[in-house]
């Protein structure tokens, strides 16, 4: 049985949907203050563009190109968007200023919406297998230790691998969150092969019915080759107990690190191989508008973003209100 984490998924059914769709938190939690920054360097600059205008002409068209490829958006997405909008205008569709903006809201959404899938953890696969992975500093163990909370309020046993075995600060990091929340963790001192730990660990949880088994990594960069040959490694060993496992790759991404973190997204997908991707700290910064381009070039499942240090704070990444949260529309 496939199990959805967070199971108040409601699809929009259409871009009208999107637009009435109520905030899922409210007060200083609401997704529109969390995310204020990318709003303000998205939306409002979008809306400044549109105030007062009585006709739209190439000059505005150009002025929204610019806007969106300046907020991390990435210059292909954005050409696209506003490809979309030129048909829009050419078909008559878009046929007044007022327009504009919900019609690039729409587009965004179109843009990001495959890319809404949650995290589903199959039941059937006893334990199943989270591997994080990321550069240094991402968010991957705080991540592991929010999501560990979330899938035992979900009434899933969890267990958690050390696999960072380079800092003895990372498993102190990772068994402070494991106390706090009555979740076991796999350990050996520093300095051991992560893959052992890792190994050690998936054969724990089998042998004790854990349902999820989260792998925490060090920090690393793709060009690290013999780093990048130590994941493929820990991807060999779990499949010696498990050749289904890792059920989840996820790569934790910092969204203040913009176009880098497209980057990242493209090289250890090629390097390892994704199949989803976690986006931290959208909470401080103004850069958000990455994970449309995220979108756009990769397509990946974008499972969760982090709008802030508490549990709570790692959302399920829902896509009508992302895209509510950054361009609302009055
Ligand atoms: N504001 C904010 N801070 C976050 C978020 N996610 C993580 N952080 C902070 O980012 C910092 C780095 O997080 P870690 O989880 O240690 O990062 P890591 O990827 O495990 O780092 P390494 O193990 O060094 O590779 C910590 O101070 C976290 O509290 C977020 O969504 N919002
Ligand atoms: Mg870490």
């Amino acid at each position: 049985m496939l199990r959805i984490f967070r199971k108040n998924k409601k699809k929009p059914g259409s871009v009208q949907d999107v637009q009435l769709r109520p905030a899922e938190a409210s007060g200083a939690d609401a997704l529109e203050l969390r995310l204020e920054d990318t709003r303000r360097q998205l939306g409002r600059r979008l809306g400044a563009l549109l105030t007062n205008r009585s006709s739209i002409d190439e000059d505005l068209l150009d002025e929204i190109e610019t806007t969106l490829i300046t907020s991390d958006i990435g210059v292909n997405a954005a050409l696209e968007i506003v490809e979309n909008l030129r048909a829009g205008i050419a078909n008559r569709v878009i046929t007044e200023p007022g327009q504009v903006l919900p019609a690039v809201q729409a587009e965004l959404y179109e843009l990001i919406e495959p890319c809404e899938q949650f995290l589903a953890v199959d039941e059937s696969r006893k334990p199943y297998v989270i591997l994080m992975v990321g550069v240094n500093g991402a968010g991957k163990t705080t991540t592991i230790g929010k999501l560990a909370q979330r899938f035992k309020e979900d009434g899933l046993e969890v267990m958690l691998a050390a696999g960072d075995t380079f800092r003895a600060a990372a498993v102190e990091q990772l068994k402070s969150w494991g106390e706090r929340n009555q979740i076991p963790v796999v350990a050996q001192g520093s300095g051991a092969d992560s893959a052992a730990v890792i190994f050690a660990a998936l054969q724990s949880a089998k042998a004790r019915g854990v349902d999820v088994l989260i792998a925490d990594t060090a920090g690393r960069l793709h060009t690290q080759h013999n780093l990048m040959e130590e994941l493929k490694k820990i991807h060999r060993v779990m499949s010696r107990i498990d050749e289904s496992a890792p059920h989840e790759i996820m790569l934790v991404v910092d969204a203040g690190t913009g176009q880098n973190a497209l980057n990242q997204a493209r090289e250890f997908n090629q390097a390892i191989g994704l199949t989803g991707i976690t986006i931290t700290k959208l909470d401080g910064t103004a850069r958000g508008g990455v994970l449309f381009g995220i979108a756009h070039e990769l397509g990946l499942p974008i499972r969760f973003i982090g709008v802030g240090e508490a549990a709570k704070d790692l959302r399920p990444f829902d896509a009508g209100s992302f895209v509510n949260a950054i361009l609302p529309i009055d």
